[in-house]
């Protein structure tokens, strides 16, 4: 009973009678929030992985923590200029937390969130210190490479180099160019980028006719396990890296193979409905449509269509996904576009459609995509705060809180809408990419001679 009024009555009371906002939000009010949650973190989950918002407890990923929250809040500290937070989470890692820690660690989730975070710190910091702490991080995920093909385990020690789990999805495979290729480039070693492009090429060769790629790989046999082909969770970041990397350093090996694989896409996944344009699966070998189900995390992808230089298609797609928002006042994790039905109700704080809403802002320079940030922004304010930060949503239709704030709540969904609604400005995509996380690195900081040589780059 205490449980179901701990996690099922107050959140409802507080939702309720939670001062809705009803002025236009500012990204000071975003900054003001961040900080408020952040101080939640500090105070109930000081040195572990999460902050559980209703319980006011925490919890971490592995038997042992990695401190996730604190190295992937530190990005948006400094793009938000809360430097006496950032100042405190930079010298607790660097002085306090070692990774010689005895734990399978995710390969995927720690590279884009855990590196990326390092590496960015470092480059704000340019301590050699951390840079130091970010290449011992780096030198034990890049165990997880000694597979026969290249890609990645699921699973590497942080403490043995031991590996396991062949068995991979093509986002977890393919996803570790960007942070590797800073890796070489701050530490003058080729060895983390050529891997993650030894992985990467691999998949590429592995490619069907029509230039399409499988959803599950495995990485002893090099063989498909699954043909599903899409731009959602478990692609996604696949795709993202091939082009966010060609931005940064311009190796001439991977813009045929962005410049490929988005003719196949506008080619095949597109699928005109009553509701929109929306990307289904396919078969990769036939372009067939096997399936009309999406994730959140697909609306990434008019993001990614700006950088890629068309606005004109990312419109359309931020339409279809913007009206998916506007059905539930949050988006589900799944959704069936022609049932239109979720079957994975849950909204984890996820940052995509907001990160959209960015680049589509920045590029058109259309208020509408401001507009709708700000509604995000007050949906999220109406169902998903709590007494002291945000939570998680079991489910979009009765908005039941699920006493979670996941790591990229830090590093992504509050940076988007600080970003979105004018906070820094000198945070652009001009001038910065981004990685999955949001980490945002300075193109300027990466000087092309020096790529080719530290990258290994021909
Ligand atoms: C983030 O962890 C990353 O952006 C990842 O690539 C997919 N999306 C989640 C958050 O939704």
């Amino acid at each position: 009973m205490k449980q179901f009024i701990l996690t099922t009555i107050i959140p409802c009371l507080l939702a309720i009678t939670s001062t809705a906002q009803t002025t236009t939000p500012t990204a000071e009010d975003v900054k003001n929030e961040f900080v408020r949650s952040w101080e939640a973190y500090r105070t109930y989950a000081w040195g572990h992985d999460v902050l559980q918002p209703l319980t006011k407890t925490s919890s971490d990923w592995y038997k042992e923590s990695l401190h996730i929250s604190p190295i992937d809040a530190y990005s948006t500290m400094r793009v938000m200029h809360l430097d006496k937070y950032a100042k405190e989470v930079e010298q607790y890692i660097r002085d306090s937390v070692s990774f010689d820690k005895d734990i399978y660690v995710k390969t995927f989730e720690v590279n884009i969130r855990v590196l990326g975070g390092l590496l960015c710190m470092y480059q704000f910091t340019r301590d050699p210190r951390v840079l130091r702490q970010t290449k011992d991080f780096g030198d034990r995920l890049l165990k997880a490479f000694k597979s026969p093909t290249g890609i990645p385990y699921y699973w590497v020690n942080l403490k043995t180099g031991a590996v396991k789990g062949s068995k991979v999805n093509t986002a977890e495979a393919g996803s570790y160019l960007f942070e590797m290729g800073i890796l070489s480039y701050y530490t003058k070693d080729p060895k983390y980028y050529q891997a993650a492009k030894k992985a990467n090429l691999y998949l590429w060769n592995k490619r069907s006719t029509i230039d399409l790629v499988g959803e599950e790989i495995n990485n002893e046999t090099g063989e498909w396990i699954n043909r599903n082909s899409f731009i959602g969770a478990g692609v996604d970041s696949y795709y993202e890296y091939i082009l966010k990397t060609w931005l940064l350093f311009k190796d001439p090996d991977l813009k045929p193979i962005w410049d490929r694989s988005i003719i196949a896409i506008n080619r095949y996944m597109p699928d005109h409905t009553a509701t929109g344009i929306w990307y289904g699966r396919v078969n990769m070998d036939t372009g067939e449509r096997t399936a009309t189900t999406v994730t959140l995390y697909d609306a990434f992808w008019a993001g990614l269509l700006c950088l890629a230089g068309d606005t004109a298609r990312a419109a359309v797609f931020q339409d279809a996904w913007n009206g998916l928002w506007h059905k539930y006042g949050l988006e589900p994790m799944e959704y069936d576009y022609r049932k239109g039905l979720p079957f994975n109700p849950v909204y984890d704080l996820n940052p995509e459609i907001i990160e959209s809403a960015w680049y589509l802002h920045y590029f058109t320079g259309q208020s509408k995509y401001l507009a709708m940030g700000q509604q995000y922004y007050q949906d999220m304010i109406k169902y998903c705060k709590t007494d002291i930060a945000f939570s998680s949503i079991a489910d979009v239709r009765t908005k039941k809180q699920n006493n979670e704030l996941p790591t990229f709540f830090f590093a992504e969904t509050m940076k988007y809408y600080y970003l979105l609604f004018g906070g820094n400005d000198a945070i652009n995509p001009d001038n910065y990419v981004f990685n999955t996380e949001a980490h945002p690195f300075r193109k300027s900081g990466f000087h092309p001679m020096e790529v080719k040589k530290r990258l290994g780059i021909q």
